[in-house]
Protein backbone atom coordinates (compact mmCIF):
# COMPACT_ATOMS: atom_id res chain seq x y z
CA UNK A 1 0.00 0.00 0.00
CA UNK A 2 1.16 3.40 -1.03
CA UNK A 3 0.80 6.50 1.03
CA UNK A 4 1.80 9.67 0.52
CA UNK A 5 4.41 11.78 2.52
CA UNK A 6 1.66 14.29 3.60
CA UNK A 7 -0.75 11.35 4.61
CA UNK A 8 2.67 10.22 6.71
CA UNK A 9 2.61 13.76 8.48
CA UNK A 10 5.34 15.82 6.12
CA UNK A 11 4.80 19.27 7.09
CA UNK A 12 7.19 22.49 6.04
CA UNK A 13 9.41 22.05 8.68
CA UNK A 14 11.16 19.23 7.52
CA UNK A 15 10.72 19.98 3.63
CA UNK A 16 12.79 23.32 4.41
CA UNK A 17 15.35 21.12 5.86
CA UNK A 18 16.03 19.52 2.48
CA UNK A 19 18.94 21.10 0.72
CA UNK A 20 17.20 19.59 -2.60
CA UNK A 21 13.27 19.59 -3.43
CA UNK A 22 13.84 16.66 -5.44
CA UNK A 23 15.07 14.81 -2.56
CA UNK A 24 11.33 14.63 -1.82
CA UNK A 25 10.43 12.04 -4.60
CA UNK A 26 11.88 9.07 -3.42
CA UNK A 27 14.33 9.59 -0.76
CA UNK A 28 12.80 11.47 1.62
CA UNK A 29 11.07 9.01 4.08
CA UNK A 30 9.96 8.38 7.50
CA UNK A 31 10.65 5.68 9.95
CA UNK A 32 7.77 3.10 10.78
CA UNK A 33 9.65 0.98 13.17
CA UNK A 34 13.61 0.02 14.06
CA UNK A 35 14.30 -3.25 14.63
CA UNK A 36 18.13 -3.07 15.88
CA UNK A 37 20.15 -1.38 12.96
CA UNK A 38 17.61 -2.20 10.56
CA UNK A 39 14.72 0.68 10.35
CA UNK A 40 11.24 -0.08 7.94
CA UNK A 41 10.86 3.52 6.33
CA UNK A 42 7.71 4.65 4.33
CA UNK A 43 8.94 6.95 1.43
CA UNK A 44 5.40 7.95 -0.48
CA UNK A 45 5.45 5.05 -2.91
CA UNK A 46 6.63 1.68 -0.55
CA UNK A 47 7.60 0.41 2.81
CA UNK A 48 11.60 -0.20 2.15
CA UNK A 49 13.69 -2.12 5.08
CA UNK A 50 17.13 0.15 5.33
CA UNK A 51 20.15 0.02 7.01
CA UNK A 52 22.02 2.65 8.66
CA UNK A 53 24.84 4.97 6.96
CA UNK A 54 28.59 3.77 8.96
CA UNK A 55 28.22 7.77 10.50
CA UNK A 56 24.88 6.82 12.17
CA UNK A 57 26.29 3.20 13.09
CA UNK A 58 28.89 5.17 15.00
CA UNK A 59 26.30 8.02 16.12
CA UNK A 60 25.21 8.39 20.15
CA UNK A 61 21.47 6.36 20.76
CA UNK A 62 19.66 10.16 20.59
CA UNK A 63 21.44 10.79 17.09
CA UNK A 64 20.29 7.79 15.47
CA UNK A 65 16.71 7.00 13.22
CA UNK A 66 13.80 6.20 16.21
CA UNK A 67 10.18 5.59 14.91
CA UNK A 68 8.70 8.63 13.93
CA UNK A 69 12.03 10.38 12.48
CA UNK A 70 12.27 11.77 8.97
CA UNK A 71 15.31 10.66 7.17
CA UNK A 72 17.05 10.87 3.60
CA UNK A 73 18.06 7.65 2.53
CA UNK A 74 20.32 7.02 0.11
CA UNK A 75 20.52 7.52 -3.74
CA UNK A 76 20.28 3.82 -4.14
CA UNK A 77 17.34 3.32 -1.25
CA UNK A 78 19.07 1.05 1.10
CA UNK A 79 20.23 2.91 4.02
CA UNK A 80 19.92 6.20 5.70
CA UNK A 81 22.05 8.78 5.63
CA UNK A 82 20.21 11.70 7.64
CA UNK A 83 18.16 12.14 10.27
CA UNK A 84 16.42 15.27 9.75
CA UNK A 85 16.29 17.60 12.85
CA UNK A 86 13.40 16.87 15.31
CA UNK A 87 10.56 18.80 16.04
CA UNK A 88 10.37 16.27 19.27
CA UNK A 89 11.78 14.04 20.91
CA UNK A 90 9.95 11.43 23.86
CA UNK A 91 13.08 9.75 25.35
CA UNK A 92 14.07 7.84 28.92
CA UNK A 93 16.73 6.68 30.43
CA UNK A 94 17.64 3.25 29.46
CA UNK A 95 16.17 -0.07 31.06
CA UNK A 96 18.20 -1.82 33.92
CA UNK A 97 21.58 -0.08 35.52
CA UNK A 98 22.13 1.68 31.38
CA UNK A 99 23.45 4.79 31.86
CA UNK A 100 22.26 5.82 27.91
CA UNK A 101 18.98 8.15 26.73
CA UNK A 102 16.89 5.74 24.54
CA UNK A 103 14.71 7.91 22.39
CA UNK A 104 11.06 6.07 22.04
CA UNK A 105 9.33 8.37 19.45
CA UNK A 106 10.45 11.36 17.70
CA UNK A 107 7.96 14.38 15.74
CA UNK A 108 4.89 13.31 17.57
CA UNK A 109 2.90 16.24 18.24
CA UNK A 110 0.14 14.52 20.95
CA UNK A 111 1.04 12.20 23.50
CA UNK A 112 -1.31 9.99 24.41
CA UNK A 113 -1.05 9.06 28.38
CA UNK A 114 -3.03 5.83 28.83
CA UNK A 115 -4.02 4.90 32.32
CA UNK A 116 -6.94 2.79 33.32
CA UNK A 117 -10.07 3.58 35.90
CA UNK A 118 -8.32 1.33 38.08
CA UNK A 119 -5.61 0.10 40.98
CA UNK A 120 -3.38 0.71 37.77
CA UNK A 121 -3.76 4.46 38.01
CA UNK A 122 -1.00 6.44 39.71
CA UNK A 123 -0.76 9.81 40.11
CA UNK A 124 2.94 9.66 40.50
CA UNK A 125 3.07 7.62 37.18
CA UNK A 126 1.20 10.21 35.52
CA UNK A 127 3.50 13.26 36.79
CA UNK A 128 6.36 10.99 35.32
CA UNK A 129 5.25 10.57 32.05
CA UNK A 130 3.75 14.75 31.87
CA UNK A 131 7.43 15.78 32.66
CA UNK A 132 8.77 13.58 29.98
CA UNK A 133 5.98 14.61 28.06
CA UNK A 134 6.47 18.24 28.18
CA UNK A 135 10.57 18.14 28.11
CA UNK A 136 9.85 16.27 24.51
CA UNK A 137 7.84 19.33 23.26
CA UNK A 138 4.22 17.07 22.80
CA UNK A 139 1.22 18.15 24.11
CA UNK A 140 -0.17 15.61 27.03
CA UNK A 141 -3.67 14.26 26.75
CA UNK A 142 -4.27 12.00 29.65
CA UNK A 143 -6.63 9.12 28.36
CA UNK A 144 -8.69 7.16 30.90
CA UNK A 145 -9.18 3.68 29.90
CA UNK A 146 -11.59 1.30 30.59
CA UNK A 147 -14.34 3.56 31.94
CA UNK A 148 -17.02 0.92 31.15
CA UNK A 149 -15.83 -1.08 33.70
CA UNK A 150 -16.15 1.37 36.62
CA UNK A 151 -19.62 3.07 37.65
CA UNK A 152 -20.06 6.57 36.18
CA UNK A 153 -19.08 8.75 39.42
CA UNK A 154 -16.08 6.65 40.06
CA UNK A 155 -14.94 7.33 36.90
CA UNK A 156 -15.22 10.47 37.35
CA UNK A 157 -13.30 10.33 40.82
CA UNK A 158 -10.43 9.33 38.48
CA UNK A 159 -11.29 12.31 36.31
CA UNK A 160 -10.88 14.61 39.25
CA UNK A 161 -7.39 13.17 40.38
CA UNK A 162 -5.88 13.25 36.92
CA UNK A 163 -7.52 16.93 36.72
CA UNK A 164 -5.34 17.55 40.59
CA UNK A 165 -2.31 16.35 38.85
CA UNK A 166 -1.97 19.06 35.99
CA UNK A 167 -4.87 21.47 36.26
CA UNK A 168 -4.42 22.62 32.11
CA UNK A 169 -3.84 19.06 30.81
CA UNK A 170 -6.96 17.44 28.77
CA UNK A 171 -8.42 14.01 30.47
CA UNK A 172 -10.55 12.22 28.16
CA UNK A 173 -12.78 9.21 29.26
CA UNK A 174 -12.93 6.22 27.26
CA UNK A 175 -14.10 3.05 26.39
CA UNK A 176 -11.46 1.84 24.14
CA UNK A 177 -13.60 -0.99 23.00
CA UNK A 178 -15.72 1.42 21.62
CA UNK A 179 -15.31 3.95 18.82
CA UNK A 180 -18.36 5.47 19.85
CA UNK A 181 -16.94 6.65 23.14
CA UNK A 182 -14.02 8.17 21.56
CA UNK A 183 -15.06 11.47 19.57
CA UNK A 184 -12.68 13.49 22.72
CA UNK A 185 -9.93 11.78 21.50
CA UNK A 186 -10.58 11.62 17.93
CA UNK A 187 -10.44 15.27 18.30
CA UNK A 188 -6.91 15.89 18.82
CA UNK A 189 -6.02 14.47 15.82
CA UNK A 190 -6.09 16.11 12.28
CA UNK A 191 -4.71 14.68 8.80
CA UNK A 192 -0.87 15.59 9.67
CA UNK A 193 -0.83 14.75 13.86
CA UNK A 194 1.01 12.25 15.05
CA UNK A 195 0.14 10.69 18.48
CA UNK A 196 1.89 8.40 20.29
CA UNK A 197 0.29 6.06 22.86
CA UNK A 198 2.35 5.21 25.97
CA UNK A 199 1.23 3.62 29.68
CA UNK A 200 1.51 0.60 31.56
CA UNK A 201 1.08 -2.97 30.01
CA UNK A 202 -2.72 -3.91 29.44
CA UNK A 203 -4.30 -0.62 30.21
CA UNK A 204 -5.72 -0.72 26.02
CA UNK A 205 -3.49 1.27 24.13
CA UNK A 206 -3.41 -0.92 21.45
CA UNK A 207 -7.11 -1.17 21.82
CA UNK A 208 -7.39 2.07 21.85
CA UNK A 209 -5.21 1.88 18.13
CA UNK A 210 -7.65 -0.48 16.40
CA UNK A 211 -11.11 1.63 17.46
CA UNK A 212 -9.16 4.54 16.37
CA UNK A 213 -8.37 3.04 12.97
CA UNK A 214 -12.04 1.28 12.71
CA UNK A 215 -10.26 -2.46 12.18
CA UNK A 216 -8.18 -4.89 14.12
CA UNK A 217 -4.35 -3.44 12.77
CA UNK A 218 -3.11 -4.81 15.81
CA UNK A 219 -2.72 -7.84 18.47
CA UNK A 220 -4.63 -6.57 21.72
CA UNK A 221 -3.80 -8.81 25.00
CA UNK A 222 -5.64 -10.49 27.41
CA UNK A 223 -5.28 -9.30 31.31
CA UNK A 224 -4.40 -11.85 33.51
CA UNK A 225 -7.27 -11.87 36.19
CA UNK A 226 -5.00 -12.54 39.36
CA UNK A 227 -3.61 -9.45 39.37
CA UNK A 228 -5.17 -7.42 36.36
CA UNK A 229 -1.78 -6.61 35.38
CA UNK A 230 -1.50 -6.83 31.16
CA UNK A 231 1.20 -9.44 29.71
CA UNK A 232 2.95 -7.18 27.57
CA UNK A 233 1.28 -7.40 23.77
CA UNK A 234 2.82 -5.05 21.87
CA UNK A 235 6.48 -6.48 21.74
CA UNK A 236 7.93 -3.24 19.29
CA UNK A 237 7.09 0.56 18.88
CA UNK A 238 5.41 1.37 15.42
CA UNK A 239 3.97 3.82 13.43
CA UNK A 240 0.58 3.35 12.13
CA UNK A 241 -1.32 5.49 9.77
CA UNK A 242 -5.12 6.17 10.39
CA UNK A 243 -7.31 5.09 7.50
CA UNK A 244 -9.23 8.58 7.79
CA UNK A 245 -5.98 10.04 8.31
CA UNK A 246 -3.69 11.05 11.58
CA UNK A 247 -0.83 8.96 12.36
CA UNK A 248 -0.46 6.57 15.79
CA UNK A 249 2.77 5.47 17.17
CA UNK A 250 1.48 2.06 19.78
CA UNK A 251 4.63 1.67 22.26
CA UNK A 252 4.85 -0.88 24.20
CA UNK A 253 4.25 -0.97 27.81
CA UNK A 254 7.16 -0.12 29.75
CA UNK A 255 7.97 -1.48 33.39
CA UNK A 256 10.87 0.95 33.82
CA UNK A 257 10.50 5.02 32.73
CA UNK A 258 13.63 6.42 34.56
CA UNK A 259 14.18 10.02 33.48
CA UNK A 260 16.63 12.13 32.22
CA UNK A 261 17.22 15.92 31.05
CA UNK A 262 14.07 16.79 32.95
CA UNK A 263 15.55 19.78 34.95
CA UNK A 264 12.81 22.44 33.18
CA UNK A 265 10.09 20.26 33.04
CA UNK A 266 10.07 19.43 36.43
CA UNK A 267 9.10 22.83 37.33
CA UNK A 268 6.35 22.92 34.95
CA UNK A 269 4.28 20.08 36.08
CA UNK A 270 4.92 20.95 39.79
CA UNK A 271 5.13 24.78 39.34
CA UNK A 272 2.51 24.53 43.19
CA UNK A 273 5.60 23.37 45.03
CA UNK A 274 8.17 25.65 43.12
CA UNK A 275 6.10 28.10 43.61
CA UNK A 276 5.87 27.24 47.59
CA UNK A 277 9.40 26.54 47.71
CA UNK A 278 10.39 30.02 46.67
CA UNK A 279 8.73 30.96 49.91
CA UNK A 280 10.86 28.71 52.02
CA UNK A 281 13.04 30.49 54.79
CA UNK A 282 15.71 29.03 53.30
CA UNK A 283 17.00 28.91 50.12
CA UNK A 284 18.31 25.62 50.10
CA UNK A 285 15.81 24.13 51.95
CA UNK A 286 14.92 20.60 50.95
CA UNK A 287 11.34 20.55 52.26
CA UNK A 288 11.71 18.35 54.89
CA UNK A 289 12.24 19.26 58.30
CA UNK A 290 13.23 22.61 58.25
CA UNK A 291 12.13 25.61 60.11
CA UNK A 292 9.87 28.11 58.11
CA UNK A 293 9.39 25.56 55.05
CA UNK A 294 6.31 27.46 53.23
CA UNK A 295 6.09 23.25 51.31
CA UNK A 296 5.55 21.29 54.55
CA UNK A 297 3.00 24.15 55.45
CA UNK A 298 1.07 23.33 52.61
CA UNK A 299 0.67 19.43 53.60
CA UNK A 300 -0.21 20.57 56.87
CA UNK A 301 -2.40 22.69 55.69
CA UNK A 302 -4.33 20.41 53.39
CA UNK A 303 -3.33 22.28 50.09
CA UNK A 304 -0.73 20.08 48.65
CA UNK A 305 -0.54 16.39 49.04
CA UNK A 306 2.94 14.67 51.41
CA UNK A 307 2.49 12.23 48.07
CA UNK A 308 3.31 14.82 45.34
CA UNK A 309 6.09 16.23 47.37
CA UNK A 310 7.63 12.67 47.52
CA UNK A 311 6.88 12.48 43.42
CA UNK A 312 8.72 15.98 43.21
CA UNK A 313 12.15 14.96 45.33
CA UNK A 314 12.15 11.50 43.47
CA UNK A 315 11.99 12.68 40.12
CA UNK A 316 14.67 15.74 40.96
CA UNK A 317 16.60 13.21 43.00
CA UNK A 318 16.56 10.69 40.02
CA UNK A 319 17.34 13.67 37.47
CA UNK A 320 19.89 14.67 39.02
CA UNK A 321 22.03 11.56 39.26
CA UNK A 322 21.03 11.15 35.26
CA UNK A 323 22.70 14.36 34.50
CA UNK A 324 25.74 13.74 36.51
CA UNK A 325 26.11 10.24 35.04
CA UNK A 326 24.79 11.60 31.40
CA UNK A 327 27.80 14.47 31.59
CA UNK A 328 30.20 12.11 32.73
CA UNK A 329 29.76 9.78 29.93
CA UNK A 330 29.23 13.01 26.92
CA UNK A 331 32.94 14.33 29.08
CA UNK A 332 34.13 10.73 28.55
CA UNK A 333 33.55 10.75 24.98
CA UNK A 334 35.01 14.04 24.44
CA UNK A 335 37.72 13.04 26.06
CA UNK A 336 38.29 9.53 23.72
CA UNK A 337 37.32 11.93 20.50
CA UNK A 338 40.27 14.05 21.18
CA UNK A 339 42.67 10.78 22.23
CA UNK A 340 41.78 9.76 18.45
CA UNK A 341 42.36 12.64 17.24
CA UNK A 342 45.90 13.10 18.57
CA UNK A 343 46.78 9.72 17.81
CA UNK A 344 45.85 9.98 14.19
CA UNK A 345 47.70 13.72 14.09
CA UNK A 346 50.81 12.33 15.38
CA UNK A 347 50.59 9.08 13.19
CA UNK A 348 50.80 11.73 9.94
CA UNK A 349 53.08 14.08 11.26
CA UNK A 350 55.57 10.87 12.02
CA UNK A 351 58.83 10.66 9.50
CA UNK A 352 59.29 7.81 7.78
CA UNK A 353 61.55 5.66 9.11
CA UNK A 354 63.73 5.42 6.10
N1 LIG B 1 -13.68 -3.15 29.00
C1 LIG B 1 -12.59 -2.60 28.48
N2 LIG B 1 -11.54 -3.37 28.15
C2 LIG B 1 -10.45 -2.78 27.64
C3 LIG B 1 -10.36 -1.39 27.44
N3 LIG B 1 -9.15 -1.09 26.92
C4 LIG B 1 -8.51 -2.28 26.80
N4 LIG B 1 -9.28 -3.30 27.22
C5 LIG B 1 -8.87 -4.72 27.27
O1 LIG B 1 -7.65 -4.81 27.98
C6 LIG B 1 -6.79 -5.77 27.42
C7 LIG B 1 -5.43 -5.21 27.12
O2 LIG B 1 -5.53 -4.25 26.08
P1 LIG B 1 -4.32 -3.90 25.09
O3 LIG B 1 -4.86 -2.90 24.13
O4 LIG B 1 -3.69 -5.12 24.53
O5 LIG B 1 -3.30 -3.19 26.08
P2 LIG B 1 -1.91 -2.46 25.72
O6 LIG B 1 -1.91 -1.19 26.50
O7 LIG B 1 -1.75 -2.35 24.27
O8 LIG B 1 -0.83 -3.45 26.36
P3 LIG B 1 0.70 -3.74 25.88
O9 LIG B 1 0.69 -3.94 24.42
O10 LIG B 1 1.08 -4.96 26.63
O11 LIG B 1 1.50 -2.54 26.32
C8 LIG B 1 -7.53 -6.33 26.21
O12 LIG B 1 -8.15 -7.54 26.58
C9 LIG B 1 -8.56 -5.27 25.89
O13 LIG B 1 -9.71 -5.81 25.30
C10 LIG B 1 -11.49 -0.58 27.81
O14 LIG B 1 -11.52 0.66 27.71
N5 LIG B 1 -12.58 -1.25 28.33
MG1 LIG C 1 -0.33 -3.05 22.99
ZN1 LIG D 1 10.99 24.08 52.12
Amino acid sequence: MSTNLFELGLVPYFIQQLNDPDLMTERLARVMAVQRSKSSVMNGASELTVDLSPDLIQASNEARPTVGDWVVLDASLTRIEQVLERKSLFKRLGAGSGTDLQPIAANIDVLFIVSSCNDEFKESRLERYLTLCIEAGATPVIVLSKADLVAEADADDFIERARKVQADVAVEKVNALDPATLDNVRAWISNTTTVALVGSSGVGKSTLLNSLAGNTVVATGAIREDDKKGRHTTTHRQLHVLPGGGLVIDVPGMRELRVADIADSIGTVFADIERLASQCQFSDCHHESEPGCAVQQAIIDEQIDARRLSSYNKLQREDALATTTLAQKRAQGREFAKMVKTVKRFKQNRKPDY
